[in-house]
């Protein structure tokens, strides 16, 4: 392998001389850019468990009012990143959110693209453009780029829910900013029901809404039963997953972060190929083990993990006797869109 010039190379001078003109020379930093064969890769295989983080967003609760927090979360940070960036890979951001009865998230928008994915407890609603989105455990309610949303609780027990939005890689663009905004008005509820049926969407006069996001939320119960129905009717299926997608034109259903969910089979075992993307595992119901980049991580219910791109990963369903449903996050729409995603065989 050829060395290439080190900086300490360059007499003082010369260097003082650049760095005075705001230029750097590019080969003594060139392999750390562009390293043979596979990046240099910050995100570390990362595991956070609900039970053992449940009590400290409990405590939140009763240390921070929702008036001095806004969104009262905790960031699920990967050390590879260093905590204090709220990454959990390069491009996604993952927090568990707690609101309590009674309590309400005001009104905002912004630029970052989110996602909720229900943890516990019934009651509580997001509100996305005047569209109540009741939250349930398992649902996946969407707030878009640039769309008002606020969160209200008209229960009687905490609600939790994992955050997962593409904040990390919105701000590298230097193009993250908030609009805080009045309590909005209730226009629309259920408007999933109107795309419940794959293959058959709302045209009035044959027109088709074309809007960016047409659906808002994904309930579980339906997710759940067409990985049920996958499972039954097609036994020697790769996988058995399913995609969160526009209804009116089947793309991805934001265009920065893809998500999916994949049912697991009693004593399944999933043998994924290196991709290009970090991936992110969070149990919905059941149990999996989740082995990559030399790791093993156990997932209960409610628990998190992350692994970085460029390693296959292994999921094997814990239980003989019972499914285990996985709700997986990635920055795979923004890969392709940029041209860099792979698959590794
Ligand atoms: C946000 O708006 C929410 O609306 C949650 O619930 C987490 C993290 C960073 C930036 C904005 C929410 C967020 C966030």
């Amino acid at each position: 392998m050829d060395e290439l010039g080190r900086l300490e190379d360059l007499p003082e001078d010369y260097r003082a001389a650049l760095t005075e003109k705001n230029l750097v020379p590019l080969w003594p930093s060139l392999r750390a850019v562009l390293p043979r064969g596979k990046p240099a890769i910050r995100t570390q295989p990362t595991f956070w468990s609900y039970q053992g983080l449940r009590p400290l967003l409990m405590r939140a609760g009763e240390l921070t009012p929702i008036e001095k927090a806004e969104r009262r979360v905790l960031v699920l940070a990967n050390p590879g990143h260093g905590l204090e960036k709220m990454q959990a890979s390069s491009t996604i951001y993952l927090g568990m959110q707690l609101l309590q009865p009674g309590e309400w998230a005001p009104s905002h928008r912004h630029t970052p693209n989110a996602v909720r994915m229900i943890v516990e407890g019934v009651g509580a609603y997001t509100t996305v453009e005047g569209e109540k989105c009741p939250m349930s455990r398992g649902d996946l309610i969407l707030t878009p780029t640039g769309m008002w949303h606020e969160h209200g609780h008209d229960g009687n027990e905490p609600v939790v829910w994992l955050d997962v939005l593409d904040l990390p890689i919105v701000y590298y663009c230097e193009a993250s900013y908030v609009v805080e905004g009045k309590a909005q008005t209730v226009t629309a509820e259920a408007v999933e029901q109107d795309f419940q049926r794959g293959g058959v969407l709302p045209a009035p006069m044959f027109k088709r809404s074309g809007k960016t996001f047409p659906m808002l939320r994904y309930p579980w119960a339906d997710v759940r039963r067409t990985l049920e129905s996958m499972a039954a009717r097609q036994p020697g299926i790769e996988a058995v997953q399913v995609a969160y997608v526009n209804p009116e034109n089947g793309h991805d259903c934001q265009r920065i972060l893809g998500y999916s969910a994949l049912m697991l089979r009693p004593g399944e075992r999933l043998a994924m190929p290196a991709r290009s993307t970090a991936m992110v595992f969070h149990q919905i119901e059941g149990s999996t083990e989740v082995t990559a980049a030399g790791q093993a991580f156990r997932l209960a219910d409610a628990d998190t993990c992350c692994i970085p791109g460029y390693e296959p990963i292994t999921l094997q369903n814990l239980a003989a006797d019972r499914p285990s449903f996985v709700f997986i996050a990635d920055d795979a729409p923004l890969q392709k869109k940029l041209g860099v995603y792979e698959i590794r065989n």
